[in-house]
C-alpha cells in the first residue's frame, strides 16, 4: 500500500498559543495518519536549508528568526494526496484572508504568525521530511487493515 507523506511545522506562534492540540485534531479528524512526530527547537541552519527558496525574500532574516524563535511540534502525515488535502486544511497564507473553517482562517490573523507550514508539493514534502526525520523516527508501515474506513480498497489500493 502506497500513500504520500507530507511536512506540517506546527509553528512557534501556534504552540505559544496553546493550539498545537487543536491543530493536530484537524489532521486526525480528516483521516490523515500521523507517522512520526517531534517538539522540537529548529536550529538555525535548519531554517535556513527549510526556507532556501525564500532566501532572496526581503522577510526571509524575519521568518528564519521567527520558526527559531520557540518550539515547534513536527508532523509527518499520511494519506492518499496528502500533500494537497493537508495544505487545504491550512489555508491561504494570510490568515486574514484564509477561509473560515481552515487552520489559519479560524486560528490567526496574521501573515507571518499563520500558525502552520505544510509542505506545498509531493518534491518539497521528501525533501522537507529528510530534513526533520530519519527513516528509524517513522512508525512502521500501516497494513491496509488500519485504514480499513478511511478508504474503499475495492483492487487492494486505496480510494
Ligand atoms: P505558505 O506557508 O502558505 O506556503 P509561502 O511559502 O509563500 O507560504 O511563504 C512561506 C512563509 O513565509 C509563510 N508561511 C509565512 O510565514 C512567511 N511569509 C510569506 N510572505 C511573507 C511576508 N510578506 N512577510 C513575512 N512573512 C511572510
Amino acid at each position: 500500500m502506497k500513500l504520500e507523506r507530507t511536512l506540517v511545522i506546527i509553528k512557534p506562534d501556534a504552540v505559544a498559543r496553546g493550539h498545537a492540540g487543536r491543530i493536530l485534531s484537524r489532521f486526525e479528524d480528516k483521516g490523515l495518519r500521523l507517522v512520526a512526530m517531534r517538539l522540537a527547537d529548529i536550529a538555525p541552519d535548519t531554517a535556513e536549508r527549510h526556507y532556501a527558496e525564500h532566501r532572496a525574500k526581503p522577510f526571509f532574516g524575519q521568518l528564519t528568526a521567527f520558526i527559531t524563535s520557540g518550539p515547534v511540534v513536527i508532523l509527518a502525515l499520511e494519506g492518499v494526496e496528502a500533500v494537497a488535502v493537508t495544505r487545504k486544511l491550512v489555508g491561504a497564507t494570510l490568515g486574514r484572508n484564509a477561509e473560515p473553517g481552515s487552520i489559519r482562517g479560524d486560528f490567526g490573523m496574521s501573515q507571518a504568525f499563520n500558525l502552520v507550514h505544510a509542505s506545498d508539493s509531493p518534491a518539497s514534502a521528501e525533501r522537507e521530511l529528510s530534513l526533520y526525520f530519519q527513516p528509524g523516527d517513522y512508525i512502521r508501515e500501516a497494513d491496509s487493515g488500519s485504514y480499513r474506513w478511511n478508504y474503499e480498497f475495492a483492487d487492494g489500493k486505496p480510494n
